[in-house]
């Protein structure tokens, strides 16, 4: 079997919501030497990002979006121990989470991983995060980079609210802002004062070093 008819098998358990295929082939995939981040992007994202069109355009239902979701996460679960090593001489500190109203998390997660392979020491709030609790955590934790994630067009405004909370409470500019989700872009983050912005996981890797550069 080629690498592209594994990753387009992975995809397709993605899409049919099948966590044992989807487990069982990320872990050949992995066995027959595709690499890790291939994997994530050729493959769990693309079924990800399929059932979503599929959602979207109404063939499948919430259920269908669910089981998706669980199946890819069975594929992160094989490639996780793989990309995140023990380092402790972290490069910086982020702390990240979703916005309140917002239960999205793949794709931050998929960002913590890979902050934390390039060595950055991460604290997760989760998801439905209130503006208020980003602060909190902020004074206590300290980062150098807080990390904002949202995915919902109804709840994209809690990015700004959460930076307009921020100046209030005097820590903008000590600590800077990334923010990323599905529909966020550029044009959005410099709306807001955002500090940075990344369309997917190795980008927001490069946009977290270039903010503490
Ligand atoms: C999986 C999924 C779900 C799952 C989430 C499970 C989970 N544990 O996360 C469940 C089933 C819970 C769900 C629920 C809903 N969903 Co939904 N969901 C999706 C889906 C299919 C995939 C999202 C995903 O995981 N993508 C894969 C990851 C890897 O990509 P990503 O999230 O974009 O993340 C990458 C980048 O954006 C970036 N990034 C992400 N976060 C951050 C943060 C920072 C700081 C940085 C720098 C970068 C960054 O890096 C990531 C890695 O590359 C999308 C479709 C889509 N195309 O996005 C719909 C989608 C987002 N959902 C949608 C909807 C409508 C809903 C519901 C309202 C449905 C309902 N009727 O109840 C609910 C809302 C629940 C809530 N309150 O949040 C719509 C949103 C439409 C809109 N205009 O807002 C979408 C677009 C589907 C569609 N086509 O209609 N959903």
């Amino acid at each position: 079997m080629t690498n592209e008819e594994i990753l387009n098998t992975i995809i397709e358990g993605v899409k049919e919501g099948d966590e044992d295929k989807v487990f069982e082939w990320t872990n050949k995939a992995i066995a027959t030497g595709i690499e890790p981040l291939v994997v994530i992007n050729d493959g769990l994202t693309k079924g990800i990002q399929a059932v979503g069109t599929l959602f979207g355009n109404g063939t499948y239902f919430l259920p269908d979006l669910l089981l998706g979701a669980k199946a890819m996460d069975a594929g992160i679960k094989v490639i996780e121990p793989l990309m995140v090593d023990q380092k402790r001489d972290y490069v910086g500190r982020v702390l990240m989470g979703t916005v309140e109203g917002d239960l999205h998390e793949i794709g931050k997660n998929i960002v913590i991983m890979m902050l934390k392979t390039a060595g950055f020491e991460v604290l997760d709030l989760g998801v439905d995060v209130p503006a208020k609790k980003f602060i909190e955590k902020a004074r206590e934790f300290k980062p150098d980079i807080i990390g904002i994630s949202a995915l919902l067009t109804t709840t994209v405004g809690r990015q700004k609210e959460i930076i307009e909370l921020l100046e209030e409470e005097g820590l903008k500019g000590k600590v800077k802002v990334m923010i990323g989700g599905a529909p966020i872009n550029q044009n959005w983050a410099n709306t807001i004062g955002a500090d940075g912005y990344a369309e997917d996981a190795s980008v927001a890797v490069d946009v977290a070093k270039r903010l503490l550069a």
